[in-house]
């Protein structure tokens, strides 16, 4: 076996977004596009001779090809082993827990997430640092440098290597270990949370239904809920993992769960309902015929927290990101606890965990997590409220409502316009910023603009400042609206706006979002010319 050093080009879209350098499967099948960026990976976290390295994805399409490509030059840079998921699977929560638990020095996650998978979808790749969180901005800058220099990339010249059977090889003087994707993982949660009473709720004749979406979590799901917690057969649905996710849209919401959603809302609903997403961080949570958004999710949880044995000493501090609704605010208040406000995106909380500052984190976009990783961790979350509906002994919904009626609602939406020509979703941006000054002070019925700006960001703990995160548009009864450019689309722009009106009367809580948003809605569509300028009439997704 030798390593051949392969001259190649530098490809000029190499930047990775949100979450990770996210194209189109044919964009990654062209030859050297992957191993570009993965060998600018390697130059540019410098890994120790004979580090440990964890790989696996989320099982969709071309999972199982990149895998073998990173393995092998993994061991042509150096790499003492590779810790890999059996199959090639590891959900993003479970990869961030190997990389911890066994002090690795960073991980590889395959994924596109929430979006569609299959040979002309999406796939994806990012890298984990040792703190098992996704890379700072700072590695991710200096990744697209490299990708924009790079001249050649190693690789050994050796045959693919099998991961169905748990197990050590080598490749070259590279160890290769598959492992179980789930065992650590479950190991982890069952020491968060209290089993012993999710077991006896779910014994008492409490129904669940998890819905995997055919994505990753279906193994992770089923072995935690059926097996360990004793849910009865069936509680987990679509839980075969598919490389396609059967054709569907593995995205937790309203929308795209709708098998879900139908038997949540349907006669004879389960007392609990979730679904996490394509590689099994995120999640949505239902009560019968009850929706929780995910900004109130993450209050409740924290609100919460001293029911689950693994928060009982307390939490050190919450985090949400920008547009995230602030209902959490008002609950890290009452528990005198600081909360922060960071840009989009899951590495933005890695430094505040890292530091002993947050100990719970979330985003409107159906994430929430907390330090025992540093990823968001979709089945965590249904844990968590499985373990809180074991203590109260109310209704998922009952709970909510009691949460506003203590804390005030925050009523919240997010409109997102998909697939839009990228110039006309730039001009919306720009016509915003142009606006701020115009904007402000202005009186809209019940609504007066206070301030505008583009949200930026100062990382207390490295100091390293993001700017340019959304627009804001903050009113003065604390009312909001938000526009962003999506940074994990594969096609076009996607423009997202963010809405959010607090309610502190109980008597208007019983009111649909999308009512209580009307005037908001007709501002925001108002001040930004969005249907002029996009030529679209409603929004793709509203969440
Ligand atoms: C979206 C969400 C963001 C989330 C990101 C990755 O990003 O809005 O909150 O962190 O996806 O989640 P964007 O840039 O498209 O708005 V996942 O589950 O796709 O890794
Ligand atoms: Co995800």
């Amino acid at each position: 076996m030798s390593i051949r050093t392969v001259v190649t080009q530098p490809f000029p879209d190499q930047k990775p977004g949100t979450s990770g350098l996210r194209k189109k499967v044919p964009v990654f099948q062209q030859a050297h596009y992957l191993e570009n960026f993965v060998q600018s990976i390697f130059d540019s976290i410098a890994a120790p001779q004979g580090a440990t390295l964890v790989v696996g994805g989320d099982g969709r399409y071309y999972n199982r090809e990149a895998i073998q490509i990173i393995l092998k030059m993994a061991a042509a840079d150096g790499f003492g082993e590779v810790l890999v998921g059996r199959g090639g699977i590891l959900s993003t929560p479970a990869a961030s827990c190997v990389i911890r638990k066994f002090n690795t020095f960073g991980g590889i996650i395959l994924s596109a997430s929430h979006n569609p998978g299959g040979p002309k979808e999406d796939f994806g790749i990012k890298f984990n640092s040792s703190n098992g969180g996704p890379a700072t901005e700072t590695v991710t800058d200096a990744i697209f440098a490299k990708s924009k220099s790079i001249s050649s990339y190693r690789i050994l010249d050796a045959a693919d290597v099998s991961l169905d059977e748990l197990g050590e090889t080598t490749l070259g003087t590279m160890k290769v270990k598959v492992i179980d994707p789930v065992n650590d993982y479950a190991e982890l949660m069952a020491s968060l949370f209290d089993f012993d009473a999710i077991r006896a709720l779910l014994k008492s004749g409490f129904r669940i239904k998890f819905d995997a979406m055919h994505a990753v979590n279906g193994p992770y799901a089923t072995e935690i809920l059926e097996n360990r917690l004793g849910a009865t057969a069936g509680s987990v649905m679509n839980g075969i993992p598919l490389e396609d996710f059967g054709g569907g849209h593995p995205d937790p919401n309203l929308t795209y769960a709708h098998d879900l959603v139908e038997i949540m809302y349907g006669d004879d609903a389960p007392d609990f309902g979730a679904a996490s997403d394509g590689d099994g961080d995120r999640n949505m949570i239902l009560g019968k015929h009850f929706f929780v958004t995910p900004s109130d999710s993450l209050a409740l949880l924290a609100a919460n927290a001293a029911s689950a044995p693994g928060y009982k000493q307390g939490l050190a501090g919450i985090a949400r990101s920008m547009p995230t609704s602030a209902a959490a605010d008002r609950v890290a208040k009452a528990l005198n606890i600081p909360c922060y406000e960071t840009p989009t995106g899951w590495k933005f909380f890695g430094n505040l965990m890292d530091a002993g500052k947050v100990t719970l984190c979330g985003e409107e976009s159906f994430g929430t997590g907390s330090d025992h990783v540093r990823e968001k961790d979709g089945l965590w979350a249904v844990l968590f409220w499985l373990n809180i509906l074991a203590v109260r002994k109310q209704s998922v919904e009952s709970i909510v409502r009691e949460h506003w009626t203590k804390f005030g609602r925050n009523f919240y939406s997010r409109y997102d316009y998909e697939g839009l020509p990228t110039e006309a979703a730039n001009g919306v941006m720009q016509l915003l910023r142009e606006s701020f000054t115009s904007l402000t002070g202005t009186t809209f019925g019940k609504y007066t603009i206070q301030t505008c700006d583009d949200f930026s960001y100062t990382d207390s703990v490295d100091g390293s400042v993001s700017k340019n995160q959304g627009v804001r548009i903050l009113f003065s009864d604390g009312s909001r609206i938000i526009y962003r450019l999506s940074g994990t689309g594969t096609e076009g722009a996607t423009l997202r706006v963010y809405l959010e009106a607090y309610e502190a009367d109980a008597a208007q809580h019983h009111l649909d979002a999308q009512d209580a948003l009307k005037e908001l809605i007709v501002i925001a569509l108002d001040i930004s010319e969005l249907v002029k300028r996009t030529g679209r009439e409603r929004p793709t997704v509203i969440t």
